[in-house]
């Protein structure tokens, strides 16, 4: 019984076929989740799927990310946008877009910076982000995605909350499954924002990702 109202407890995913081409996503989260091991994860995939794929470099921080994520490009088979180390995230995002408009890409997947959901201006940046995207292709960003640590406690309630109110999450996916953790704490986060969970992530390679499934994860939970 309790395996059942747990599985009771995820909303089911709203990913429906993009309505738009190219579609935008978005991938955001706090520093280490997993977000851009995640975008090579689901630029495999959508490669896989046929889908011309961009992925954009809007964590412009440190270079070694731009790096990073440029080699994941190589690895998947994506095409790679970077306006290099220090450049406006946002300004990468809006070029990110007209790259993907004039070389016909089918979606685009965004990286950001990792950030403390409590720094104001950190957040203020990616509401700046998604206001740019708006503003470049009505719709966009088609989909927020908040990545969050499968061994992380309560914290991810209030990283929820946060980003949440910052750029209205769309969906969460839940990294690092492989581990000792069982991600519990998402069953909080599917009550109180009534989120739904779209991927689990079981590994360091870009094969390693899985569509959740609520009834796999309440059995795994309660075992
Ligand atoms: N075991 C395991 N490791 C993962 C998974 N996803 C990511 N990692 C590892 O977690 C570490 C951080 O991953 P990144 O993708 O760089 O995380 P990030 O959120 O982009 O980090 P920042 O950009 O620094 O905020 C790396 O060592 C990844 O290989 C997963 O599902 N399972
Ligand atoms: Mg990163």
């Amino acid at each position: 019984m309790l395996r059942q109202e747990l599985a009771s407890v995820f909303p089911s995913s709203r990913i429906a076929a993009p309505a738009s081409r190219p579609e935008i996503v978005l991938v955001v989260g706090v520093n280490g989740v997993g977000k851009t091991t995640t975008i090579a994860k689901l630029a495999h995939r959508a490669q896989m799927q046929g889908r011309k794929t961009l992925v954009a470099a809007g964590d412009t921080f440190r270079a070694a990310a731009i790096e990073q994520l440029g080699i994941w490009a190589k690895r998947t088979g994506a095409d790679f946008f970077s306006k290099g180390e220090g450049a406006d995230p946002a300004a990468v995002a809006y070029e990110a877009v007209d790259t993907a408009l004039r070389d016909g890409h089918d979606v685009v997947f965004l990286d950001t910076a990792g950030r403390l959901h409590t720094k104001v201006d950190l957040m203020d940046e990616l509401r700046k982000i998604k206001r740019v995207l708006a503003k470049k292709l009505p719709g966009a960003p088609h989909r927020c995605l908040l990545v969050v640590d499968a061994t992380t406690g309560q914290n991810a309630l209030s990283q929820t909350k946060l980003f949440h109110e910052a750029v209205s999450v769309d969906e969460i996916v839940l990294t690092k499954l492989d581990g000792t953790s069982k991600g519990g704490v998402v069953v909080a986060i599917a009550l109180e924002h009534g989120l739904p969970i779209s991927f689990v992530g079981l590994g360091e390679k870009m094969e390693d990702l899985r569509p959740f499934n609520g009834d796999d994860f309440a059995k795994a939970l309660v075992n």
